[in-house]
């Protein structure tokens, strides 16, 4: 017998070991309000639980002490003594009391999230939340049992390999204990043998994807009663250079989003419900692939995940900047996701790494570092594929390209830099240039503060309607090239960045289509819903929070997966449209107006109104937005230089190329470090080359004068 007690209640909590006061349940974190409120100012150091073990607690045979996740370095006391210390802050993780065990017990568990040389993540754009932030778990087993500490294993490791012609599994059953027999159960078969038992299931049902993610269990018991079991899917996953994903044979794009697991208030101290929320939020989405960034997520979200069949790509925090020291704990980091997340048939991919060369040279350092966990996964999960997330900088002829089975791209072409037509542009290079490699889009996305609005929405304003915008360009984008092997929105839900501030919020990277609190769906979630949610006939009025217009005619726009949109105002009926997931009409605003749309049996209804000035509180930027209404009254001489062409346009002609080079140097000089890597970055001038003067100047802060001041000089100079 197996007994399982959650050590929830009874700990005591503080930031010295003697004066550990505060009462406290688990999970827990110490950064739920400081890691989200933005000044990069979050208490990163040490701090202790305490708990006093009952006599009824510490019975059985064998005793071990679970912890489900301590971030990021942890160290276990029983009685005073050290038992344990790990490093890493997403793993499970287990140690033995048996033998250390007293009448009366204390545990103490000091939990570090501090600043590291050697743990990842180090430097990363969110919030490294520090706390004994999942379950406690004592384990109490027979002294016969199966194995509980090699890398926090679950001690049964399920293989299925599945024949789609002949519609069978060979599932091989492997087992760690330290008993001499076993007896291993699958679909109803039971053997009895030493450790490792191999079955075969005539006319499998196969986990198939969101359509139908079936699980098989296999259980193993041993004789003294130790027992543990796992589910299983039988599926087969494979990618194609031109076709892109395949499950179980056919084709079957993977499109989806991101998530980080954090929550506004409760940092990444989680409840089941709060899982199963976000796996809702999923489903109603539509997407059939989740990326669980940047991190081992828990375990019953991988659980979740196999239930509603939605292909996963798992990940280690080896992130952003490679650090020499870190090797070790990469390959620690990988062993424990691929040990813990075997079983799991949703998880397709591992990732080794994510933007590892935005803060790194792509030295033999760090490309040894990639090979020894490239050979890890392989060594370790034979029947999976390793991939990347690079940055958008990295030359696509880098060697680093070729370590992992597949690659991926983050991409932020018209958020940080560049124009959205830029992401089309790179793809189709790479895939001309690399016809036989695999390569998806790991992250793409647009910040967006719901309070925000604008009916001339444009980069960096933060508005609702410009991150739709966005994901339009995208989900085009996305829809034209299948090659794609997936696509992962950045991402499903506003997170904590403790560093950021900006659009409005402190601490929130706001590219999530769901806010942080999960309370609000911002328009371009249902974009994605209208595109891949076929199940759920809906419709949905944009701009529901954009209420005061300032403007004679509006533009309503409608998402909806239906192929016919009416549109009535005041009750009128105004136009009819066919069409796919976008519907656009233009209104003309007098006063108030009720808007209804219709699609089928569905329909959204919403209130704007006409105004007479713009509305302040809609936006955030105000020198940026008055930059961008002056420029567009302005006239242009199309055959002379101006502002609307492109850095590389101008770069070409010897006398308007000078002034704008002397004018960036300038800029450079004045921003030290950043502009060096900009200046040396051959990819980066490329895409700048792109830019148009306007965009560049706005995006590198410049008044509205010195813009005025050099259009006019580019106006005197004839093409
Ligand atoms: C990235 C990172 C991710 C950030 C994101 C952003 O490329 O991988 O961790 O949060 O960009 O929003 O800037």
């Amino acid at each position: 017998m197996r007994n399982i007690t959650v050590l929830t209640d009874g700990w005591f909590f503080g930031r010295a070991r003697e004066h550990t006061g505060e009462a406290v349940t688990l999970p827990h974190t110490w950064n739920a309000v400081d890691g989200q409120d933005g000044g990069n100012d979050y208490y990163r150091g040490t701090c202790w639980y305490r708990r006093a073990l009952s006599a009824e607690e510490t019975k059985g045979e064998r005793l071990f002490l679970e912890l489900g996740g301590a971030a990021h370095s942890c160290e276990v006391f029983l009685n005073g003594e050290t038992l344990c210390r790990h490093e890493g802050g997403y793993a499970a993780f287990r140690v033995e009391l048996t033998g250390h065990l007293q009448e009366n017990n204390l545990l103490e568990i000091s939990v570090d999230n501090s600043d590291s040389d050697h743990v990842y993540p180090q430097k990363a754009d969110f919030t490294f939340y520090g706390g004994l932030y999942r379950d406690v778990k004592l384990i109490s087993v027979p002294a016969e049992h199966f194995e509980l500490l090699k890398d926090g294993t679950p001690g049964i490791k399920v293989t299925p390999v599945v024949d789609l012609e002949k519609k069978t599994a060979t599932v091989t059953v492997e087992t760690w204990h330290n008993g001499k027999s076993v007896d291993i159960t699958v679909n109803g078969e039971t053997k009895t043998v030493e450790r490792t038992a191999e079955f075969v299931i005539e006319n499998v049902r196969l986990w198939d994807g969101v359509d139908d993610p079936y699980l098989y269990t296999a259980a193993a018991k041993l004789p003294s009663g130790d027992e543990v079991s796992t589910r299983f899917g039988c599926r087969v996953f494979a990618c194609d250079p031109e076709k892109g994903f395949f499950l179980n044979g056919r084709s079957y794009p993977l499109r989806g989003v991101s998530r980080h697991q954090d929550r506004k208030g409760k940092g990444n101290a989680l409840s089941y419900e709060d899982h199963a929320a976000d796996m809702a939020i999923i489903r109603e989405l539509g997407a059939n692939t989740l990326r669980l960034a940047h991190y081992q997520h828990a375990p019953e979200f991988y659980d979740l995940c196999d239930e509603n069949g939605i292909v996963v790509w798992a990940e280690i925090p080896y992130i952003t900047m490679h650090m020499k020291n870190g090797r070790q704990n990469t390959l620690d980091q990988m062993r424990e996701l691929i040990t813990q997340c075997y079983n799991h048939p949703c998880i397709a991919v591992w990732g080794l790494s994510n933007e590892i060369t935005a803060a790194s040279a792509v030295n033999e350092d760090l490309l040894e570092n990639h090979r020894l966990l490239n050979e890890l996964c392989h060594k370790m999960d034979p029947t999976r594929l390793t991939t990347m997330a690079n940055v958008f900088m990295l030359e696509i002829d880098s060697p680093i390209l070729e370590i992992p089975d597949i690659n991926s791209y983050n991409l932020y072409f018209g958020w940080y830099l560049g124009e959205l037509g830029q992401t089309d542009e790179f793809f189709d290079e790479y895939h001309a240039k690399y016809p036989d490699r695999v390569i998806g889009f790991s992250e793409y996305g647009a910040d967006a503060n719901p309070a925000f609005h604008s009916a001339r929405p444009e980069k960096g304003d933060y508005t609702e309607e410009y991150q739709a915008l966005y994901h339009e360009h995208m989900l085009q984008m996305i829809e034209a090239r299948p090659y794609l092997w997936a696509t992962h929105v950045w991402n499903l839900f506003d997170f904590a960045a403790d560093g950021r501030d900006e659009g409005g919020k402190h601490g929130e990277n706001q590219k999530g289509l769901v806010t942080f609190d999960r309370s609000l769906r911002k328009d371009a979630f249902w974009l994605y819903k209208a595109a891949w949610n076929k199940a759920e006939p809906f419709v949905h009025l944009c701009g529901k929070r954009y209420v005061n217009r300032c403007e004679d005619t509006t533009e309503i726009k409608v998402y909806s997966n239906q192929p016919e949109v009416r549109l009535y105002v005041d009750g009128t009926l105004i136009g009819a449209q066919t069409g796919k997931t976008v519907f656009r009409f233009a209104v003309p605003l007098l006063g108030e107006h009720l808007i209804r749309a219709e699609a089928g049996q569905s329909a959204d209804t919403m209130c704007i109104r006409r105004v007479s000035e713009p509305d302040e509180s809609y936006i955030f930027n105000k020198a940026a937005a008055s930059v961008t209404n002056w420029f567009d009254a302005d006239e242009v001489d199309p055959s002379c230089f101006s502002i609307n062409d492109t850095l590389g346009e101008i770069r070409q002609h010897p006398q308007a190329g000078a002034i704008v080079n002397a004018m960036m140097a300038k800029g450079a000089s004045e921003r030290g470090d950043v502009a060096d890597a900009v200046k040396d970055n051959p990819a980066l001038q490329r895409m700048m080359g792109r830019m148009t003067m306007l965009s560049l100047l706005k995006q590198g802060g410049a008044d509205e004068e010195s813009i005025k001041q050099l259009n006019r000089v580019l106006q005197g100079i004839k093409k």
